[in-house]
């Protein structure tokens, strides 16, 4: 599409929502300050950095061999730079422990420490990208199907002293780079089938968490994720959403919300508002789940939509951190990058440009046909007008004109890997 088409039809979607109220000047200044975490692990199918790395483990998995897949720190660094040059605006960079500069080293994961993220520092100080962090307790020998819970003292501490350390760098990465580090917390603990020591485990884990928690830090944020189950702990999951709703409501601690760590029909949009009730920021691990925590690339579906509509409508847009959750191998990695992350971007945006203070008027006034019609109307209001302007106006392609990036890069870089 040339930029002229692009500017004119935006200068008529600007009157055209101009008439019911949106100023869609400030949406754009509001989408330049949506920052999304991008997920270092779509581009290598969670497979991080270790020299002994083993499978992926923990009751994930990434399905698909499509061909391309980084194979090193240089090739993901390339990547997401590749990614982030076809998506608008400024996003962070969402690292996994296991995605440490280890130089060719076995580096257990209670020896790890923030040198080993040192060239990190540097690389998002020199190419403007903040970074947030995860501490890894899957794919290691002593992952097994407990860790934090795990009633064997010498594994569970273990896994403490792993995630004390992931703090201790998320802090020195927040310090270096001046703005928080925003830490998630999943662990996979479960049971495979029928069990009876649910309280036992649940404990373990409360105190775990007790103890990697047990010194403030500055520079840093705690998440802590739950999920329903995981592929081989399908019976049981120790950090349930109820578990880590309480812990983090009697805790101070950030929820995670991962669009896919729910049954199917629950709404996980519908916990934005239940939740900032008694937690002070949320965590969004955006994801596509497909009858399972599949982890399918984000798209502009109903679910997504309502999520960012939820948190527009509760005026919390500062009080979510809004990383990206999804891991598929049988697509161009990048590709896939760009349109989960154009995706998000889009809903966001719909979710600004809705009408909310005449439909919540109309709401309290008891005029449910009026609220019904605008919400239908807004929908097909000229809104990817205003996404053309954003990415002209950001300098990166408009419409579908990244598809071609993705496939020149994939000719030139991927396929000679
Ligand atoms: C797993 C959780 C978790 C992981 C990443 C790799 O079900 O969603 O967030 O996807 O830590
Ligand atoms: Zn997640």
């Amino acid at each position: 599409m040339n930029s002229k088409l692009t500017t004119q039809t935006y200068a008529l979607a600007k009157e055209r929502y101009a008439a019911i109220g949106i100023d869609t000047e400030e949406v754009l200044e509001q989408l330049r300050n949506f920052h999304l975490s991008m997920h270092c692990w779509q581009a290598d199918d969670v497979k991080g950095f270790e020299v002994q790395a083993g499978a992926l483990s923990g009751g994930i998995q990434s399905t698909g061999n499509y061909p391309g897949a980084a194979r090193n720190i240089d090739e993901l660094r390339a990547d997401i730079l590749k990614a982030k040059s076809l998506i608008p605006g400024s996003h962070r960079l969402n690292l996994h422990e296991i995605y440490g500069d280890f130089q060719g080293k076995v580096v257990d994961r209670d020896e790890v420490t923030v040198d080993h993220f040192r060239s990190w520092i540097d690389w998002g100080r020199e190419n403007d990208t903040l970074l947030d962090f995860n501490s890894t307790s899957f794919s290691h020998p002593k992952s097994g199907n407990l860790s934090l819970a795990n009633p064997d003292k010498g594994i569970r501490d273990f896994w403490i002293e792993h995630t004390r350390r992931c703090r201790d760098i998320a802090d020195e990465i927040g310090k270096a780079q001046g703005d928080p580090c925003i830490m998630n917390i999943w662990v996979h603990d479960g049971c495979k089938d029928v069990s009876v020591n649910h309280y036992l485990y649940r404990s373990l884990l409360r105190d775990s968490l007790d103890k990697i928690f047990s010194e403030d830090k500055a520079n840093m944020k705690d998440c802590i994720e739950g999920k329903v189950f995981g592929i081989g702990l399908e019976s049981f999951t120790v950090g349930s959403h109820d578990f880590y709703t309480a812990y983090a409501a009697a805790n101070g601690k950030i929820p995670t919300i991962d669009t896919g760590h729910y049954h199917p029909t629950e709404s996980p949009a519908d916990k934005v508002s239940a939740l900032l009730c008694f937690v002070p920021e949320l965590m969004l691990h955006v994801s596509r789940p497909i009858r399972w925590d599949s982890d399918h690339v984000t798209i502009m579906d109903d679910p997504t939509q309502e999520l960012f509509s939820e948190i527009v409508r509760a005026g919390a847009l500062d009080r979510v951190h809004y990383g990206l959750d999804f891991f598929d191998g049988a697509m161009n990695r990048i590709g896939a990058y760009v349109i989960g992350a154009r995706s998000a971007q889009k809903c966001m945006l719909r979710a600004l440009l809705e009408p909310r203070e005449l439909i919540s008027r109309y709401e309290l006034e008891d005029r449910h046909f009026e609220v019904l019609a605008l919400m239908e109307e807004a929908k097909s209001l000229p809104w990817n007008a205003v996404y053309d302007e954003f990415c002209l106006r950001s300098n990166v392609p408009v419409g579908d004109a990244f598809i071609a990036e993705i496939q020149a890069y994939e000719k030139d870089v991927l396929s000679k890997r």
